[in-house]
C-alpha cells in the first residue's frame, strides 16, 4: 500500500476507507464475505499482466508455463472440492458464467424455467431486463403464497406443460433448501437439463448443511466470493460430456483473456475450502443464521417462510410500517450492513421493497457465534422497530464498536 499511497493518495485513501468500513462494521449482506489475506494477495500479482487465451497446454500466447500451473491447480482443486467431472475456472462472474452455459446448450429463443426474481431468483434466471429474459423464452416458477416455499408440484406441472429445455435452480433471496433430487426427477420425466446455480449457499453444500448438487445437476455454477469466501469471480462445473461445449462457450464464446490473477486466488480459495476447518466454518454460518432467525422471531418479527435453513434471512418490514430501504438505511447508519430486498408477492418496488435481506457468512468469518447472533438480532430489532429513536441508535452504535473490536478483521 505504501507505493500506492505515494503515487496515488486519492485511490489509496478510498481503499483504506473501505478497509476501515469493513473492519468497523457488521457486514450482514448475505452475498458478501471477507476473503483471507492469502486470497487477496494472490489477486494483486503480476499474473494480471499475462494474456493466456485458451486453456492449459493449448494457449494462443507464449510464456504461459506458470499461468498453466496456476490454472491446472485451480481446476484440480475445484474438481475435488465439488466431486465434479469437469471444471472451467475462467468465468469472470456469475452472470457471464450462466450466459455461457445457456450459450453452450441452448439456441436463442429456447424455453428455460427459472425462479422469479421477486420471489428469490436472480436476474440471469430469466428477468426481462436481463439478457436471459431477452434472448431466451423463460417461464418462471415461484413460491407458494401461504408457505413461501417452492412448491415442487407446481414446478412439475409447469415443466410438463411448458416442456422447457432446461430448469435453472438457485436463488439470491430464498432462505430454504433446494431439493436437487426432486428437481432431477422432474427433469428426467421431461427429458431436460438441470442447472444448479449454487452461488449463495455453496459453502453449505461443502459443509453438508445443504444437499450437494452432483450427481443430480448437469451443470453447477457458483460464484466464488460469497459463502465460499474467495475472490470476486465464478466457476462452472459439469459432467464430462458437456466439457467441450462449456469450454468453448467461455472462450471464445463469451470471454477473451482469462484473469489469471483471479484464477490464482480461486486456487487459493479452493485449497482453503478443502481444509476440514472450512466445513466447520460453513456449518457455523448455518448455525448462526438459525440463531439469528430465532431471536428475530422471538422479538416478534415476521420472516419470509418463517425462518431459515441456510445462510440468509428475509425480514418482512410491512408490520413495522417501514420499507426495506428505511430499515436497511437505519441499520447502515450504525454500521450494520444489510440490503433492501423484495419479498414474495411484494406490493412495493425493487427500489422501495418491503424486505430486508441479511445473513451470517461475514460475521462467521470474524469468529462470531450464536451468542453474538442473539445480541446482534436484538440490536437489529430495536433499531428497525424504532428507526427515529436517537438513544437506541447511540446504544447500538456503541455495541457495534465493542463487537468489532472483540472480533477484529485483517489483524
Ligand atoms: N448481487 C448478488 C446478491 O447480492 O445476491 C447476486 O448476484
Amino acid at each position: 500500500m505504501s507505493i500506492l499511497k505515494q503515487f496515488d493518495p486519492e485511490v489509496a485513501e478510498a481503499i483504506e476507507g473501505e478497509l476501515q468500513r469493513q473492519k468497523n462494521g457488521l457486514v450482514m449482506i448475505p452475498s458478501e464475505n471477507h476473503a483471507s489475506e492469502a486470497v487477496l494477495m494472490a489477486m494483486g500479482t503480476p499474473l494480471s499482466n499475462k494474456y493466456a487465451e485458451g486453456y492449459p497446454g493449448k494457449r494462443y500466447y507464449t510464456g504461459c508455463e506458470f499461468i498453466d500451473k496456476v490454472e491446472n491447480l485451480a481446476i484440480k482443486r475445484a474438481k475435488k472440492l465439488f466431486n465434479a467431472e469437469h471444471a472451467n475456472v475462467q468465468p469472470n462472474a456469475g452472470s457471464g458464467a450462466n450466459m455461457a452455459i445457456y450459450l453452450a446448450m441452448l439456441k436463442f429463443g429456447d424455453k428455460i424455467m427459472g425462479l422469479k426474481l421477486d420471489q428469490g431468483g436472480h436476474l440471469t434466471h430469466g428477468h426481462p431486463v436481463n439478457f436471459s429474459g431477452q434472448l431466451y423464452n423463460f417461464v418462471q416458477y415461484g413460491v407458494n403464497k401461504e408457505t413461501e416455499l417452492i412448491d415442487m408440484n407446481e414446478v412439475r406441472e409447469i415443466a410438463l406443460r411448458e416442456k422447457p429445455k432446461m430448469i435453472v435452480i438457485g436463488a439470491t433471496a430464498y432462505p430454504r433448501i433446494f431439493d436437487f433430487k426432486a428437481f432431477r426427477e422432474i427433469c428426467d420425466e421431461v427429458g431436460i437439463l438441470l442447472l444448479a446455480d449454487i452461488s449463495h449457499f455453496v459453502g453449505l453444500c461443502i459443509s453438508g448443511d445443504h444437499p450437494e448438487p452432483f450427481p443430480y445437476a448437469d451443470f453447477v455454477m457458483t460464484t466464488t466470493h460469497k459463502t465460499l469466501r474467495g475472490p470476486r469471480s465464478a466457476i462452472i462445473l459439469s459432467k464430462e460430456q458437456h466439457a467441450k461445449a462449456i469450454d468453448k462457450a467461455i472462450f471464445p464464446g463469451t470471454q477473451g483473456g482469462p484473469m489469471e490473477h483471479i484464477i490464482a486466488a480461486k486456487a487459493v480459495c479452493f485449497k482453503e475450502a478443502l481444509n476440514p476447518e472450512f466445513k466447520k466454518y460453513a456449518h457455523q454460518i448455518a448455525l448462526n443464521a438459525k440463531a439469528l432467525a430465532k431471536v428475530l422471531l422471538d422479538e416478534g418479527l415476521r420472516l419470509v417462510s418463517g425462518g431459515t435453513d441456510n445462510h440468509l434471512i428475509l425480514i418482512d418490514c410491512r408490520p413495522l410500517k417501514i420499507t426495506g430501504r428505511q430499515g436497511s438505511e437505519a441499520l447502515a447508519e450504525l454500521e450494520i450492513y444489510t440490503n433492501r430486498n423484495t419479498i414474495p408477492f411484494d406490493t412495493g418496488t425493487a427500489f422501495e421493497p418491503s424486505g430486508i435481506r441479511l445473513g451470517t457468512p461475514a460475521l462467521t468469518t470474524r469468529g462470531m457465534k450464536e451468542e453474538e447472533m442473539k445480541l446482534i438480532g436484538e440490536m437489529i430489532v430495536s433499531v428497525i422497530k424504532n428507526v427515529e429513536d436517537k438513544n437506541i441508535k447511540k446504544n447500538v452504535k456503541n455495541k457495534v464498536k465493542e463487537l468489532t473490536e472483540k472480533y477484529p478483521l485483517y489483524v
